[in-house]
């Protein structure tokens, strides 16, 4: 039976909804462009059973997929547990039986030694086929017409990391995936598996190397000729499994890299720069200008998430728990392994941010994220006291001329990850649309923003009404039309 009363955080907007849906001929404001046909895909959380342990991590919440379908100017939504093996056991045996992130120790001694993974983090389409990602476990396939999940995905047997970060880069000049996975031979192995997969699904590198230290290796970025794998502050150890802990603590001592590999090297060729002592979770993207390597990300100044705590105690700063966009240059022709930092926009911003994916490895202009504009209103007699924790905004970034413009969800509402819709295949950088979910806390429901891009002040094209609190999602990415076979 499940039981959330003892649940403080799960309550209200946070409460779980349990239950899977379809939505037909969603409710509408405004008109949905005809022109984007596809799904808009998110992968995200809800709890089966509450967790085990009260802090663990909330990146332990069970899998949830869901998408919502555009056709022909119509919206359908649709959303479904991903039925990973430990989902199924946990339903079996109507309890959670696994316990805290990434430590196996903590489980319930009836637990079946199955995958343990929860598979929440990132929805991928590639060479035809959907997939549901966590960094823990292989990919999990999905069924792009049901959701209905069909299981673990090593592509053709070649890929042979036990492990698949959430954030692989589809190269949009080759169509080749860049992807990885960390912990790869297993449970606190300090191994990384690089591969190449061609535009079909077959492997065709794979590089094997050790990272400086055992980190969580969330995110990489690409250039036509390197990959850039960022290392920093997360620390872990069998021992402090076997003491029951989280996979993670901070340990603010500890250096951080950026590791720069040519695409078509060895693992001798790596080579790790000192970056400043930040974390680096996600990227926006990188390039190659001449013999430097330059990548630009939203890096925050500490530990980004506190149920990750610092291995010396030291209480988490929620101050310097913020993110700024900054770039980071790396010289391949000095001797210094150091780089150098810039801080492009002077506020912070939330680090799930997005560009236009054709532009991946490429020179862009634009970067999208969400963030909290303080110069508009929260009207807590309608939506409680939440004011502190929400995205109220997307921004359009231009990282050419440090310019921003801004779109504004409303006076309820805290935005969850933008994505960027192209209008068209061939449309230029930056034409189309930004979409997005956000959580409407006066009426208790979820409406999918579109935002003409080029035109956020001018607010809404369309939004889709949900009546309910959709599953919140950790990533989204939008799936066109010809990617996947659809219903
Ligand atoms: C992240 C999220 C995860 C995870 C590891 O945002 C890192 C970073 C939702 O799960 O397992
Ligand atoms: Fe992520």
């Amino acid at each position: 039976m499940a039981d959330f009363s003892n649940q403080p955080t799960m309550k209200g907007f946070f409460a779980p909804t349990r239950f899977e849906a379809d939505v037909y001929d969603c409710e509408v404001i405004g008109k949905i462009p005809a022109e984007i046909n596809g799904a808009f895909v998110r992968l995200g959380g809800d709890w089966l059973y509450p967790p085990k342990y009260s802090d663990d991590s909330p990146f332990s919440v069970d899998g949830y997929i869901s998408m919502f379908r555009f056709k022909n100017g119509v919206v359908d939504y649709k959303g479904r547990w991903v039925k990973t093996p430990r989902f199924r056991a946990d339903l079996a045996a109507h309890k959670q039986l696994f316990g805290k992130y990434r430590n196996p120790f903590t489980d319930d001694p009836s637990a079946p030694k199955v995958d343990r993974t929860v598979a929440n983090t990132t929805p991928l389409a590639f060479a035809g086929k959907l997939f549901a990602l966590k960094e823990d476990a292989l990919p999990y396939e999905i069924d792009p017409r049901t959701l209905e999940t069909i299981g673990p995905w090593n592509f053709h047997g070649k890929y042979k990391s036990l492990t698949f970060t959430a954030h692989p880069k589809i190269d949009p000049v080759t169509g080749e995936m860049i992807c990885y996975g960390y912990e790869a031979t297993g449970l606190e192995s300090n191994d990384v598996f690089l591969y190449t997969i061609d535009k079909t699904g077959h492997v065709t590198r794979e590089l094997r190397f050790k990272a400086p230290y055992i980190s969580m290796v969330h995110d990489i970025a690409i250039t036509p000729k390197h990959v850039l794998i960022p290392v920093f502050g997360y620390v872990t150890s069998m021992e402090r499994l076997k003491e029951g802990k989280v996979h993670w603590g901070w340990d603010g001592k500890a250096p951080a890299y950026v590791g720069v590999v040519p695409r078509d090297g060895e693992a001798k060729d790596i080579r790790w720069f000192q970056a400043p002592a930040r974390a680096t979770v996600h990227t926006l993207n990188a390039r190659d200008e001449g013999s430097k390597v330059i990548l630009e990300a939203p890096t925050y100044d500490s530990n980004p998430f506190p149920f990750f705590p610092s291995v010396d105690g030291t209480p988490w700063d929620p101050q310097r728990g913020r993110a700024y966009i900054r770039r980071y240059t790396f010289d391949l022709n000095s001797k210094d392994d150091g780089a150098r930092e810039e801080t492009l926009f002077s506020m912070n911003v939330s680090d799930l941010g997005r560009i236009d994916d054709r532009y991946t490895s490429l020179p862009y202009r634009y970067a999208y994220t969400g963030f909290n504009d303080r110069n508009r209103p929260f009207d807590e007699s309608r939506a409680g006291n939440l004011s502190l924790r929400v995205n109220n905004s997307y921004g359009r970034f231009d990282l050419a001329t440090g310019k921003m413009n801004r779109y504004f969800a409303g006076d309820t509402h805290s935005l969850q990850e933008v994505c960027f819709v192209p209008r068209r295949k061939n449309a230029p950088e930056g034409d189309g649309y930004l979409i997005g979910v956000a959580s409407n806390f006066a009426e208790m429901r979820s409406e999918l923003v579109i935002a003409d891009a080029q035109r956020l002040e001018e607010g809404d094209v369309a939004r889709v009404i949900l009546p309910f609190r959709a599953t919140s999602q950790v990533h989204g990415r939008w799936v066109n039309e010809d990617e996947l076979p659809f219903a």
